[in-house]
């Protein structure tokens, strides 16, 4: 194994380990902050995680969420089941939750032992799982007071926000026309009128605002290595105010994605309905008491916008020049712009199924 880099060492020794360490590992492959595994000496494991300051401009308020988050998961056990939330490593000395250096801010939390997470979802049984993981996680943070938490990225998941920003960026972008941007400007273009789905049944108050993850998608629920069953979500930085329909529809769009969000050009993109109706039954037998009819009502309305959204973000990021998702080549932005414009449409295509399947887990 490559020697660990000396820099990564002293910075996760800065925290309070219980050993040494003796190997650092990228971790996943978040699109955001930069994130590593920490083994140590004493067999305990740790994630390490750069945070994104020009995506968290506060990150001592995620940090703050995140605490608030833990104080009221160890009020809360969840009877007779696994269910862990990382716990925050506080700085040797300083006692914060976080190091400071050279202008990067870095966090430690506990590591899940003996689970796994999956990019895209192969059968019914571990969309279930995703859904119930989901569920649980609601379940928890459903008596969690809302104004707890700060609102560390505002606008997240505001879709008519995405939408004003697009707009003045395909003012100001550079790029050269394509075929497979004007086809993204067009799907876009016919697809205005959605925005406002669910910000405006917010405004009027048929649904409420409340603690909720903001970024559940496959990656972030972690199963059981030898079960298969959910006993954790994890990326917390998003744990704050919004709906849980943003939570619901990112869920779908990640897990009934059977070839993933990082599918390759020309690969076929679908709404897969059995992995819905087990994602669905998988949350609704968890969570289906934090809910009303009125937010089930809406359960079809959130996948298709949060799939939209996702292409929106992409696609507005790609015209931005690649500032905000981290890509692996020019383009790619483009290419997961378009995967979840296909998925849009082929829920689109699918809406009087999926909405029968909400109807059947009512
Ligand atoms: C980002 O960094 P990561 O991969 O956890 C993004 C999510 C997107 C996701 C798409 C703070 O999450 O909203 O759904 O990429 N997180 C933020 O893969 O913008
Ligand atoms: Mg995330």
């Amino acid at each position: 194994m490559a020697a660990a880099d000396p820099e990564l060492v002293a910075i996760a020794e800065a925290f309070a380990l219980p050993g040494p360490v003796t190997a650092i590992a990228p971790l996943g492959n978040g699109n955001v902050n930069d994130t590593y595994r920490v083994d140590t000496a004493s067999g305990e494991s740790f994630v390490l995680q750069r945070l994104n300051t020009a995506v968290f401009a506060e990150p001592e308020l995620v940090m703050a969420n995140l605490q608030v988050l833990s104080a009221h998961a160890q009020q809360r056990p969840l009877a007779g089941q696994r269910w862990e939330v990382p716990r925050v490593i506080h700085h040797r000395h300083s006692g914060q939750p976080w190091l400071k250096a050279g202008g990067e801010f870095w966090r430690l939390t506990s590591f899940v032992n003996d689970a796994v997470t999956l990019d895209a979802i192969a059968s019914p049984a571990q969309a279930m799982q995703v859904g119930r993981g989901l569920g649980l996680f609601h379940n928890l943070i459903s008596d969690l007071p809302a104004d707890q938490l700060a609102d560390t990225l505002p606008g997240f998941h505001i879709t008519p926000t995405y939408l004003a920003a697009y707009d003045q960026i395909l003012q100001s972008s550079q790029l050269q026309p394509c075929e497979r941007a004007g086809w993204c400007k067009a799907f876009i273009a016919a697809r205005r009128g959605l925005a406002t789905v669910l910000e405006t049944a917010k405004a009027e108050g048929r649904l409420l605002l409340r603690p909720i993850h903001g970024d559940p998608k496959v990656n972030n629920v972690m199963l059981c290595a030898q079960t298969g069953v959910a006993v954790s979500l994890v990326d917390l930085d998003t744990v704050k105010p919004g709906l849980v329909h943003y939570d619901i529809g990112d869920c779908l769009r990640s897990a009934c994605n059977p070839a993933g969000e990082e599918a390759p050009p020309g690969d076929p993109i679908h709404f897969d309905l059995d992995l819905c109706q087990a994602v669905l039954e998988g949350y609704l037998g968890a969570a289906r008491a934090c809910l009303s009819e009125v937010d089930i009502d809406h359960i079809f309305a959130a996948v298709r916008l949060i799939s939209f959204e996702l292409g929106l973000r992409f696609f507005s990021d790609h015209l931005a020049g690649d500032i905000y998702f981290r890509c692996q080549r020019p383009g790619h932005n483009l290419e997961r712009a378009l995967v979840q414009f296909k998925l849009t449409e082929s829920i689109e295509a699918q809406e009087q199924a999926i909405r029968t399947i909400v109807e059947g887990l009512r």
